[in-house]
């Protein structure tokens, strides 16, 4: 499968490891849009929120609690949002779920 984010799951590509066990993978953004900007994917495939199912839904709930942890090892628990884009109008651009860790500043309030 052509996917880039499964290619650098795989060290095909290289990345900025900040976690990485059985289930779940995070590493630096490379366009960072926060002083701290993360994204966090699934080990296994998964092409979106939409994808996520009664078959595979632990991996985004391990996810889930993975994310505090993250933020915490980051210094950024004080405030950070989490962030999945989800299909064509949402701009996701690569299709391998994944959820962006936002912080290390005041964020916007608006969502975009
Ligand atoms: P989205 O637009 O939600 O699909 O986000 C995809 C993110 O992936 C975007 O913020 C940039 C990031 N990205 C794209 N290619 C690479 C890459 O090769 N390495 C890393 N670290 N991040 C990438």
């Amino acid at each position: 499968m052509d996917c880039l984010f499964c290619k650098i799951i795989a060290g095909e590509i290289p990345s900025s490891a900040v976690w990485s066990d059985e289930l779940c993978y995070a590493f630096r953004d490379i366009a960072p849009q926060a002083p701290v900007h993360i994204l966090v994917v699934p080990k296994v495939h998964i092409e979106s929120v939409d994808g996520i199912n009664a078959e595979n839904s632990a991996v985004a709930a391990h996810i889930f609690e993975t994310i505090p942890k993250i933020a915490a090892a980051e210094g950024i628990s004080g405030g950070y949002r989490v962030v999945s884009n989800c299909g064509e109008n949402a701009c996701q651009s690569v299709h391998h779920l994944h959820f962006h860790i936002l912080g290390g500043e005041k964020l916007s309030d608006r969502m975009a």
